[in-house]
């Protein structure tokens, strides 16, 4: 072959080769990123402003006019912030087992919870708290060891220079002046929340009344990938986030995205509302979180403060109970990996990293032998999480000439069974192999 054309074809399958590995170096780097996150399993949400002084809706009671834009505004002068314990509220989060917080630092209402310089509408300026309540927080957190989130809304009702308003008035439907007067502004407050905190996970907002281009997504996510090449952004970035974020609903089926969190409420509200007494119960929170893991998800449980910064009781109890049961099943829990398909284990299971170990969860209080289908392996042993306590079990429906894997019973005693719920860690002879579903 001439020179030249070794020369082309040199050069050709090193740009090709540089491509893929750039790729795959990218899709590695991405996946190293989400690390942390993908064995997390449980963050702890926090909608604190100045909603929590009436309890009503945050933000959007008076978007739908429920009451006066000045009648809810007015509430700044009720946050006050007084039992604000932010160590406090670390330890609490902490126990729970949760690995992550992410607080409000905005919401749709505009009230900044750090000393914005970028306008006066903050709980420093403009209520009787006089401080920057994210600062104590964030600095708790990194204390405790926790990774932070910053919940940041996009949408700013309270802007002069924001379009939207409420869900009949508009301030303006095209302005190009007042729009970009408004981006300035929305920039250089994640600008501030970037340089000051520098958090591990962003949770954006709103990103649903207006288009990518109009956020200027693409450049938001590069101003705050420039900062901190580790930072992670949820899917409320109009498509330029890294996991998606289903909201007050379970999810049937394992989402489509590999990265995934539930955000949910312990009562029906957000933000503190003292006439929403319909909490879940520890016993609810803990069905669900498994369920979720077993779908290789995080959950984002949420808490709402009061305006003078104390934790309702009953939110206090769920999470003091939630840690508990964590605690204990802590090794089927925090690092797993997604469960086996309901036809092998008609419930909720998670893998060890290694695939080595599959931990079966059985609510309340199991009825009868457990059954388990279609593993190949050879199983070493049985064992209850938590408890060490060797569980017996049987194989059968298996003949040694079939290829076809046999059922296995399992028996679990009334004296090992959890009070939420009981976890099964079933050891196999290497990674888990699953027989064919036919
Ligand atoms: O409009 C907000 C709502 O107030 C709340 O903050 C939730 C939390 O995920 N997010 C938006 C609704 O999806």
């Amino acid at each position: 072959m001439k020179s030249s054309k070794k020369l082309l074809f040199f050069l050709i399958a090193f740009s090709f080769a540089n491509i893929i590995f750039s790729q795959n170096e990218d899709s590695l780097t991405f996946h190293k990123k989400m690390e942390w996150f993908k064995d997390a399993k449980l963050g702890i949400f926090i909608h604190w402003g100045i909603y929590s002084v009436k309890g009503i809706d945050e933000s959007w009671s008076f978007f739908n006019e429920y009451l006066s834009h000045e009648a809810y505004m007015k509430q700044l002068e009720g946050f006050n912030a007084i039992h604000y314990a932010p160590q406090k509220w670390a330890e609490l989060i902490k126990k729970s087992g949760a690995k992550y917080s992410v607080i409000t630092s905005k919401h749709h209402d505009g009230v900044a919870l750090w000393n914005t310089k970028m306008n006066d509408l903050s709980t420093f300026k403009k209520t009787p708290a006089k401080q920057d309540v994210l600062s104590p927080f964030v600095a708790a957190l990194k204390k405790e060891k926790l990774k932070v989130g910053i919940y940041y809304s996009l949408i700013d009702w309270s802007h002069p220079e924001y379009p939207n308003f409420t869900k009949t008035q508009k301030r303006y439907k095209t302005d190009s002046i007042k729009w970009l007067k408004f981006k300035q502004f929305f920039q250089g407050q994640l600008s501030e929340l970037s340089e000051q905190y520098n958090p591990d996970l962003w949770w954006f907002d709103g990103d649903w009344e207006f288009s990518a281009e109009k956020w200027e997504a693409q450049k938001v996510r590069k101003m705050l990938l420039n900062k901190n090449p580790n930072t992670i952004l949820n899917s409320r970035l109009k498509g330029y986030g890294d996991y998606a974020t289903p909201e007050q609903g379970l999810p049937l089926t394992k989402p489509k995205s590999k990265y995934w969190e539930l955000c949910m409420t312990m009562n029906d509200s957000w933000g503190y509302q003292h006439n929403d007494h319909n909490y879940k119960t520890p016993y609810e929170v803990i069905r669900i979180f498994a369920d979720v893991i077993g779908n290789g998800g995080n959950l984002l449980l949420n808490i709402g403060p009061k305006a003078d910064g104390t934790i309702p009781s009953e939110q206090i109890h769920i999470l003091n109970e939630l840690g508990k049961w964590t605690k204990k099943h802590e090794e089927a829990i925090f690092g797993s990996r997604t469960g086996i398909p309901k036809d092998y284990f008609l419930g909720t299971s998670t893998l060890s990293k290694n695939g080595e170990i599959l931990y079966l969860f059985l609510p309340g209080k199991p009825n009868g032998q457990i059954m388990l289908k279609g593993i190949k392996n050879k199983i070493n042993r049985i064992r209850i999480v938590g408890d060490g306590t060797k569980l017996s079990h049987k194989v059968t429906l298996h003949q040694y000439w079939s290829t076809k894997p046999g059922v296995v019973f399992i028996d679990v005693p009334e004296s090992v069974v959890d009070e939420y719920m009981t976890v099964i860690a079933v050891q196999l002879k290497g990674k888990i192999d699953l027989g064919s579903r036919e």
